[in-house]
């Protein structure tokens, strides 16, 4: 998930506690209040669609699975403390401490993930929610195996906390792999215009033709 430049840009966290200072949190207490037409403490989901719409690349279907993941008590409204969490999140994934945060509030996150309540995570819960914190694929089935020490193919508190710590180093790793390999690719791409080129085709031929054209 990527956070678009909006009211966020400026928010940061406390590097201390990973929370919004006071004055930050009546800042966002003042937006929310804006966002809450109907002034009843609290923002439905269309409300909800519209502003994490304008603050994210979410898709609609994945802004409602954030909203339904959110509305613990399933009263179909988001209240102050729900969104200032989701708030939270957001600032620490454009601020690139998502690492810090999960650590930090590791049992948020993990009730979170853990939509049953079962207090475990399931390989499912994992995959259908994990794109809030930008895990995907094939990473997260690494690593969840890696850190399912008791192999019943469930995160439990304990076990969701080492993976806390490490899962987030293991996707930059793999991110800086991609990144290497689309590099690689460019240059072999360029190599071979390059070639062409030296063999008089391509861009030169291109020309020649043109200059026809046009005479
Ligand atoms: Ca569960
Ligand atoms: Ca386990």
């Amino acid at each position: 998930m990527r956070v678009k430049p909006c009211i966020l840009q400026h928010l940061h966290l406390d590097k201390t506690y990973g929370m919004l200072t006071g004055k930050n949190v009546r800042t966002l207490m003042e937006y929310f209040d804006l966002i809450d037409v109907h002034q009843d403490g609290s923002i439905n989901d269309i409300q909800f669609c519209l502003v994490l719409g304008a603050m994210t690349d979410l898709k609609r279907n994945q802004i409602y699975i954030v909203f339904d993941m959110l509305d613990i008590d399933g009263s179909g409204q988001i209240d102050f403390d729900e969104f200032y969490l989701l708030i939270c999140i957001l600032i620490s994934l454009k601020d690139k401490d998502e690492k810090q945060f999960i650590y930090r509030h590791s049992r948020t996150v993990f009730e979170l993930l853990d939509e049953d309540g079962s207090q475990s995570i399931s390989a499912q819960e994992f995959s259908a929610f994990g794109f809030l914190f930008n895990f995907y694929g094939d990473a997260v089935k690494q690593i969840f195996n890696d850190f399912d020490i008791s192999g019943d193919q469930e995160l439990d508190y304990k076990e969701f906390k080492m993976f806390a710590m490490a899962c987030i180093d293991r996707q930059n790793e793999i991110d800086r792999l991609k990144r290497e390999e689309i590099e690689r690719q460019k240059r072999r791409r360029e190599a071979k215009a390059l070639k062409r080129l030296a063999a008089g085709g391509g861009t030169w031929a291109w020309l020649r033709t043109s200059s026809c054209t046009i005479v």
